[in-house]
């Protein structure tokens, strides 16, 4: 849907003029700083039920629900365009769904999109250059990265030890997940002092070293800041509850309940309700996540403070950005609400509708920019779970001064799937996702490619377990990965095509998240199934240790790893691989290569062709002096090579031998 198409009708625009300055001169100072002079915004009309669906698709928060649902109960987009569907009035949608979905279903949806009253517009052409929209970032995960002392666990001079292989790879940007001091109840995502490095992963002065050591080869290094909680360790939280008349019992969301359960009935992410209860209060404590991750109050300014004080210190070594744990979530609605009831059931998690896009959210988001990254021109990539594209361009258009760049979640599992389904990914929908985001973001908005990141399982193994399709699968990912619009996040070992590990027990797990949900499964049903279930789903077949080689323990620890691994090193590992010209990882180091050197796989536009073919996934991409395209084939069965590539130079294929139709999962890079 392009700019022009996505803009409200004549009636709803209000232009500048002399007459109503009045009215609108404190919302415009706002906004004319982002304005460009044929920008224009929409009156703040507040959406109710005599508003029509087309009103409420026009909201950025009405788009991404809509567009959301739309895609769960598989219908095209197009049935909002449909002239009877798209006049609706709410009140009767409301009526027709009365029983399934209930009328204070649609209060709450109204109150979450008349939080929102401004729209992503501005007609910025062409795409402004930055560091990072044209590196290649890799994410470490420390604890199972490489051990240098041989405790088992990961660790800085580990990391150190494996930055000219990094080079080598071709990347250019580092994201490391969380080093500082925690007691690890979700590994390092606890922070219990944010000006210290965790015991098991070494020292400041380690830090300083990688820090420089990255500098040196004229790479960047992001950090993880975990700022929507602390751990409940953190001196922060241990004063409060310890002498609750000091300032910092309202550094975090405390609240009396007038029974003995707890204030609400908002979910943790890590099963069980969000809240601990302290006796020596009588209070409760709000936690999203596991019960050692207490939630701070953004709304105090001193937090907000301390917080900012806390980035600058950082920035001030020399650390090149930081990507931002769950950001969307630091904004609660006051007086915490109860999470409606349909909403919990279609989302899973009860309350998530007063806190995934907060009131302060922009707010805060453009106090941390201005305050603590603009001074030292940082980088900033959001992870930002629920978040669709809409709400993406406001969290992050150039002219907004919020976040560069934000993780969305939306391709990770097909429409009516979620994490701990066991079901097999259906590539046409990334292709799907992806066109739609290459076509509609706009030059405003920078897109973030990734499949895979600590908290998910492999993408191999999530689309095709057969063994017989893992290489070339692995480099048809590669190839679609670092030839699209955005910048690429690679997270260790899928540049070898790591896949999900054979986890034997439920003994076996180590992340918070899945045993709890292991032992919440177990009360309903056998062990078996229960352990089933997680294994699907589990965010430990990502954090099993890198496989360096098919030395002991794939040769990441001397000593005993702090979460086992499989026998997969054995054939599946870096060293085997560095020397196999044909390998998943040098398809890596040639395409990061390739793209460095030509920029129009960077910032050239982007066109996909006969977009309707299912299972191939074909484009081109087209810069001032180069023109490239790809060819895909998104199955495991040989489909109908397209003509079009015939007197095309190819540059690179995941095939040795050309062949008349394509084969499983075959991808071809030609300069056209
Ligand atoms: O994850 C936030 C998040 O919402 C999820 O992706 C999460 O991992 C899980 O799927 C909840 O269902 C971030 C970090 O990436 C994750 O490792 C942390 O556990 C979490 O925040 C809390 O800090
Ligand atoms: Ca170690």
């Amino acid at each position: 849907m392009s700019d022009k198409e996505n803009l409200p009708a004549k009636e709803h625009r209000e232009y500048i003029k002399p007459e109503n300055l009045s009215t609108i001169k404190e919302r415009a100072e706002e906004l004319v700083s982002q304005m460009t002079e044929d920008s224009f915004y929409m009156k703040q009309n507040k959406l109710n039920y005599n508003s029509k669906i087309k009103d409420i698709y026009a909201n950025p928060i009405g788009h991404d629900v809509l567009y959301k649902l739309l895609l769960q109960l598989n219908k095209s987009e197009k049935l909002i365009r449909n002239p009877i569907i798209k006049n609706l009035p709410l009140k009767t949608v409301v009526a027709l769904t009365k029983k399934s979905l209930g009328k204070d279903f649609f209060d709450v949806l109204l109150e979450l999109l008349n939080i929102e009253s401004e729209h992503p517009y501005t007609l910025q052409k062409g795409i402004e250059p930055k560091w990072w929209k044209e590196v290649v970032f890799y994410q470490i995960y420390p604890r199972s990265f490489m051990d240098s002392n041989g405790d088992g666990i990961g660790d800085l001079k580990g990391i150190i030890s494996k930055l000219d292989y990094l080079k080598e790879l071709g990347v250019d940007a580092i994201w490391l997940s969380p080093i500082y001091d925690s007691p690890n109840d979700d590994n390092g995502y606890d922070i219990r002092d944010y000006y210290a490095i965790m015991g098991e992963f070494g020292t400041m002065e380690d830090f300083d070293r990688l820090l420089e050591e990255v500098h040196n080869r004229g790479m960047k290094l992001i950090m993880d800041l975990v700022v929507n909680h602390t751990s409940d360790e953190h001196p922060w939280f241990q004063e409060a509850i310890k002498n609750p008349g000091s300032k910092y019992k309202e550094y975090y969301l405390f609240q009396k309940s007038k029974d003995k359960n707890p204030p609400n009935n908002w979910t943790s992410f890590f099963s069980g309700p969000a809240w601990n209860y302290y006796k020596e209060l009588d209070e409760w404590a709000l936690h999203l996540f596991s019960k050692k991750q207490m939630d701070l109050n953004w709304d105090n300014e001193n937090v907000r403070k301390d917080i900012q004080q806390m980035i600058s210190w950082w920035l001030s070594k020399g650390v090149d950005g930081f990507r931002l744990d769950v950001i969307n979530y630091i904004s609660k609605r006051e007086g915490l609400p109860w999470g409606n009831k349909t909403v919990g059931e279609l989302m899973g998690y009860y309350g998530i509708e007063n806190y995934y896009y907060g009131p302060n959210l922009h707010k805060y988001l453009k106090e941390i920019r201005s305050e603590a990254f603009e001074p030292f021109k940082a980088f900033s990539v959001g992870e930002t779970p629920g978040v669709g594209m809409e709400m993406s361009k406001l969290l992050t258009a150039d002219y907004r001064q919020e976040l560069d760049m934000v993780f969305s979640f939306d391709h990770l599992e097909t429409p009516g799937h979620v994490r701990f389904n066991d079901y097999e990914y259906d590539l046409n929908y990334l292709k799907e996702y992806f066109i739609h985001w290459m076509e509609d973001y706009g030059d405003a908005c920078w897109m973030s490619l990734f499949y895979e990141n600590h908290d998910n399982p492999r993408m191999i193994s999530k689309v095709n377990k057969n063994p017989a399709y893992r290489k070339p699968l692995a480099k048809l990912l590669a190839m679609i990965q670092l030839t699209l619009k955005g910048t690429p996040f690679i997270f260790q070992g899928q540049e070898i095509g790591s896949v999900n590990k054979a986890f034997q027990s439920a003994t076996d797990l180590r992340d918070v998240e899945s045993i709890n949900l292991y032992k919440e499964l177990i009360e309903k049903s056998s062990a078996e199934d229960a352990f089933r279930e997680v294994l699907s789903g589990s965010r430990d077949h990502a954090r099993t240790p890198m496989q360096w080689s098919d030395k002991k323990n794939a040769g990441f620890t001397e000593g005993i790893p702090w979460i086992v691994t499989d026998e997969d090193y054995k054939q599946w590992n870096v060293e085997k691989q560095l020397e196999n010209e044909d390998s998943v990882l040098n398809f890596y180091r040639q395409l990061i290569q390739f793209r460095k050197e030509h920029k129009a796989l960077i910032y050239g536009s982007f066109e996909a062709v006969n977009k309707k073919r299912k299972d191939s996934f074909t484009y081109y991409r087209r810069g001032e002096k180069e023109e490239f395209y790809v060819e895909c084939n998104l199955s495991s069965n040989t489909i109908k090579r397209n003509t079009l590539a015939s007197g095309y130079e190819l540059i690179l294929s995941n095939y040795s031998e050309p062949a008349k139709d394509l084969r499983p999962y075959e991808a071809n890079l030609y300069k056209v």
